[in-house]
């Protein structure tokens, strides 16, 4: 048997606007209901991690974003899965962003709050990476 090296990205959005970080709460699967996520999905084969981003942003909440820049890392999810992080803004025009389907509360975060939501075990580290990107958009 081969040995199974190929990974799929996650794409997460550290969406912010105004020095404040979007967090969103799953309402699913079940084992992850409740906690909450930089938003975001699977690429799709073929597809470009950013415009992955930029659809899945559109999926889920309804906003108009663009990526600016890739957050040096990337970490593990649950094998194959592997998270990549992009700072977003939302576009000039955009909706403004709501819990579409897979997330049943939003919360835009002041870097003192960052901490006051109980994010997924696994994103944790990917929020540590994001954090000094806070100060420098507000
Ligand atoms: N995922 C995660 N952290 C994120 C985004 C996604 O752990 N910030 C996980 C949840 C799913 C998988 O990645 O197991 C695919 O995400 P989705 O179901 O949103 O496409």
């Amino acid at each position: 048997m081969t040995p199974r090296t190929d990974r799929i990205v996650v794409v997460g959005a550290a969406l912010l606007d105004g020095g404040r970080l979007l967090a969103a709460r799953r309402s699913a699967p079940a084992d992850l209901a409740g906690r909450w996520e930089l938003p975001g999905g699977k690429v799709e084969p073929g597809e470009r991690p950013e415009d992955a981003l930029v659809r899945e942003l559109r999926e889920e909440l309804g906003v108009d974003a663009e990526p600016v820049e890739r957050v040096p890392g990337q970490w593990p999810l649950r094998a194959p899965y592997v998270l990549w992080v992009w700072t977003a803004r939302l576009r000039p025009g955009s909706a403004v962003a709501r819990p579409l389907e897979d997330h049943d509360e939003l919360r835009w975060l002041t870097p003192a709050e960052i901490w006051d939501v109980p994010w997924l075990d696994q994103d944790v580290p990917a929020v540590h990476a994001v954090t000094p990107y806070l100060a420098a958009t507000r």
